[in-house]
């Protein structure tokens, strides 16, 4: 069992930020950052989406609630974020319809900041999303939600030797109760405005025929698809034999998805 860390935040420190935040729900306007929510199903994502815009995204104790992507929208310390909040996925690798909405969206939305909501008692199944999401980004925080029922099982977390160990910041929550919002609005305004750094904790393929088969990928995909992130990933999957990224690539559609995404983005959460 894991040491239950002195996050320094607790439920009633949340007035001091509270006075920062502004829930302007789908009010946005232009944004000035984009906010992903990532994470295994039914691990509070969409709690989370609604403590921070005062939207009510559909929210249950049953998987798969979310099918489509939701946006809404806050301002914090005067700068605004857009948040999306995905459909639950158990890996960047795996495409039923509902996850390669959140898998396009990660990938290739352009997300300035990527949260991944986590479930504390499920900490090894939901860690593997968590590394993969790492793989692509530094500009990534980890939230380990349902701490309440955590403790409630006698599980706790050592947020600081996990924050060391991944390289991103770990924010502990309980969302529905609104434990932990505020360190989780400070962390993505620090990241967003670039005042926190982070090396998240990478796999490295250093056997020398796989890399030189990635970087001759990358070459390719990058004349292919000249303004396409996350080109490693791809060659990667080309490498595994994707059905789905080979499709993509081979009809071109691969250099749209992002775009497709941004400009499709359902507003499904209702207003107060
Ligand atoms: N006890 C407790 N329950 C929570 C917490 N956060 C969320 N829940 C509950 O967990 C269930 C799932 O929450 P959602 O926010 O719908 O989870 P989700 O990650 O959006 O789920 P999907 O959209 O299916 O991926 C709901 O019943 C929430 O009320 C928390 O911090 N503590
Ligand atoms: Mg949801």
């Amino acid at each position: 069992m894991m040491k239950q860390p002195d996050s320094g935040k607790c439920k009633g420190c949340a007035a001091s930020s509270d006075s920062k935040l502004e829930k302007l729900g789908v009010k946005l306007g232009q944004a000035d950052f984009v906010v992903a929510l990532a994470g295994n199903p039914n691990t509070g994502k969409s709690t989370v989406f609604n403590a921070v815009t005062g939207l009510r995204q559909h929210t249950g104790n049953w998987p798969g609630k979310t099918i489509a992507r939701a946006e809404g929208g806050f301002s914090y310390n005067g700068k605004k974020f857009k948040l999306v909040d995905l459909p639950g996925t158990y890996s960047l690798l795996s495409a039923t319809e509902d996850e390669e909405v959140a898998r396009n969206f990660i990938l290739f939305g352009r997300p300035d900041v990527t949260v991944v909501v986590i479930d504390p008692m499920r900490l090894e199944r939901n860690l593997n999303l968590a590394l993969q999401v790492l793989q692509i980004t530094d500009k990534a925080i980890v939230c380990v939600n349902l701490m309440d029922e955590a403790r409630a099982h006698g599980v706790s977390i050592d947020g600081r030797g996990l924050a060391r160990d991944l390289g991103v910041p770990v924010v502990l929550a309980a969302a529905r109760q609104g434990e932990g919002i505020d360190q989780l609005l400070t962390e993505i305004d620090d990241m967003a405005n670039g005042r926190s750094s982070c090396t998240p904790h990478r796999l490295k393929y250093d056997i020398p025929t796989v890399q030189e088969s990635i970087e001759e990928l990358v070459a390719a995909l990058t004349d292919a698809f000249p303004t396409m992130p996350h080109r490693e990933w791809v060659a990667l999957r080309l490498l595994e034999g994707d059905p789905r990224i080979i499709q993509a690539v081979s009809t071109g559609e691969i250099g749209t998805l992002g775009e497709d995404h941004v400009a499709t983005g359902t507003i499904s959460a209702c207003g107060n």
